[in-house]
């Protein structure tokens, strides 16, 4: 029985840099997500009889709204549903199996990194049929859509057991349960060289993987322990949980700080690594070396043909904006092409469906390549331990010989969180207003030489995007950029991106803060950061 039940609009379901985040009690709203689901398919076209993926990363919340998302797609005429065992599908996991299963789209609950919980962070997104977010013109759609409509469908039928595998109907739907892990594990062992990392592994090269209590423990264990034969209890916190344990999953160094400690300590294993909530970002520590999200982009597209998947070489690299420049030097050795888009995913999608870029990444802990359509943790981890593998060399030589050949580019990120929407808004506007005076003006030792606020101009399909983030460019090739981040649940987030290139390898082992010290400085006065947002240091330094 399909029913038509009524319904007011909400005025805040805009989705973000990747979907629409809140606290999950804005979600328990009546008819919040219902609203929100039945908007996206409100927004799509010829999907009757079609197949869409479920899955999400398992926090609070991610069962009852996998229920209501199977029964709204029964009642609005899909022909299938492919769920994973137990609500969990990580996002790239999801991607492939969109792919794979050439499914109309998918929709992913996830709220990422944000920390779990009933008080905390739910998010709900929809991916298309190539196995990525949906681009802005669809969000823009869904988000119009959410403002007028008034009455969903759903079909009206008991709950489907989501924890054990098989196929169901509602409402003349098939509703399949799949195992989550098992077609990610085979695309990645098509594209790495599993002996390789086996026997790596076998010589007694120790690794260890923090699953954050998030979604990618079940991956992480079957791959790295199961089929690598990494010993057991190599992967920590494997056990997804509703609420991650109560952490933040966000695998940068402050909240994988035990990890970070782990690998500086006298007894550290050779390789660690964590990935987030949705299992999507990637954190890479060599034993006593971080690596810089920007440097790793770089690092593994300069080394990717070491893996099988990749043997033909790269056709391009794309990097958001913020990323440091530091991959673009390995573009231009290769002599393939470089690709400089706005923050968020969704922008990668056409670059890899017209094949002008093969690997992705952003400074934010997210690499990824053409392999599916989102950022993929497992698969950095994975294609580093093949190109250790093959160069028999620990991760510090491997960064330093790179730093040697390409210069290093110092990185630092400084988020302030959780700041004053009108205060961070102000000092944007700003920021804004005064960019066309900046050009010229000395601050210290340091020259700005250009100044504009970034809009991508898309090279497949000829949309823009403006307002994309703020440029400061020194004479020299330092850079400061600011943006306000479009994933936050409450108040604003102002980031900040620090970066300095260095060719000169007698400078590559100054601390990274005090490398970008003048660059820090800048970026305050330029700014007035601390007046603005009454902070005297950022919340998180990534
Ligand atoms: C952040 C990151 C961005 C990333 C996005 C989603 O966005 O900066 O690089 O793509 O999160 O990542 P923002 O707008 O807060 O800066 V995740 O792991 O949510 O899927
Ligand atoms: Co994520």
């Amino acid at each position: 029985m399909i029913k038509t039940v009524a319904t007011t609009p909400y005025g805040d379901q805009k989705p973000g840099t990747s979907g629409l985040r809140k606290k999950v009690p804005v979600f328990q709203q009546e008819n919040y997500a219902q609203n929100f689901i039945q908007s996206i398919f409100d927004s799509l076209e010829d999907f009757q009889g079609k197949t869409l993926v479920i899955g999400g990363d398992g926090r609070y919340f991610n069962r009852e709204v996998i229920q209501i998302a199977i029964k709204m797609a029964a009642a609005n005429g899909f022909g299938r549903v492919l769920v994973g065992r137990g609500g969990i599908l990580s996002t790239p996991a999801a991607s492939n199996v969109i792919r794979k299963y050439q499914a109309f789209g998918g929709i992913v609950l996830s709220a990422s990194h944000n920390p779990g919980g009933p008080t905390e962070d739910f998010g709900i997104k929809y991916n298309i049929g190539n196995g990525g977010p949906a681009p802005e013109k669809i969000t823009e759609a869904i988000f119009a859509r959410t403002k007028v409509i008034d009455s969903y469908k759903i079909a009206e039928a008991a709950d489907v057991n989501l924890d054990i595998e098989g196929t169901h109907e509602i409402a003349g739907m098939q509703v399949t349960i799949i195992d989550p892990v098992s077609d990610y594990a085979a695309l990645m062992e098509e594209l790495f060289d599993f002996n390789a990392i086996r026997a790596l592994l076998q010589n007694g090269f120790r690794i260890v993987f923090d699953a954050m209590s998030a979604v990618t423990g079940p991956y992480a264990k079957e791959i790295l322990e199961n089929r690598l034969g990494a010993p057991k209890g190599s992967v920590l916190n494997f056990m997804p949980l509703p609420d991650f344990g109560g952490h933040h999953p966000d695998p940068n160094l402050v909240h994988a700080k035990a990890l970070y400690d782990q690998m500086m300590g006298d007894d550290a294993p050779d390789f660690g690594a964590a990935s987030d909530g949705d299992g999507d970002r990637n954190l890479i520590i060599g034993r006593g070396i971080f690596v810089t999200p920007s440097d790793s982009l770089a690092m593994l597209a300069a080394n990717a043909h070491l893996a099988p998947g990749y043997s033909k070489g790269l056709a391009g690299i794309a990097r958001s904006m913020p990323t440091s420049g530091a991959a673009d030097r390995v573009a231009e050795k290769l002599g393939i092409g470089i690709y400089e888009t706005p923050t968020g995913w969704k922008f990668f999608g056409n670059l890899l469906d017209a094949g002008l870029a093969t690997i992705c990444g952003e400074e934010s802990a997210g690499t990824g390549s053409n392999h599916v359509r989102e950022k993929d943790g497992l698969w950095a981890v994975l294609l580093w331990l093949n190109i250790l593998a093959v160069r028999q060399e620990s991760v510090v030589e491997i960064a330093r010989q790179h730093w040697m050949i390409y210069g290093r580019n110092y990185y630092s990120r400084h988020d302030y969180e959780e700041v004053d929407s009108a205060a961070a808004n102000g000092l944007v506007t700003a920021l804004r207003d005064k960019l066309a005076s900046l050009p010229g003006t000395k601050i210290g030792d340091l020259t700005v030489q250009t100044a504009d606020d970034f809009s991508y101009h898309d090279p497949v399909d000829h949309s823009v995007s403006s307002n994309q983030g703020i440029r400061i460019l020194f004479e020299g090739g330092s850079r400061v950029v600011y943006r306000l981040s479009g994933t936050g649940t409450s108040g604003a987030t102002l980031r900040v991106y620090i970066e300095r290139f260095e060719p000169d390898a007698a400078r590559h082992d100054i601390e990274t803060q005090e490398a970008l010290a003048d660059l820090i400085q800048a970026a305050e006065e330029i700014a007035d950061i601390r007046q603005r947002t009454g902070r005297q240091t950022p919340s998180v330094i990534t």
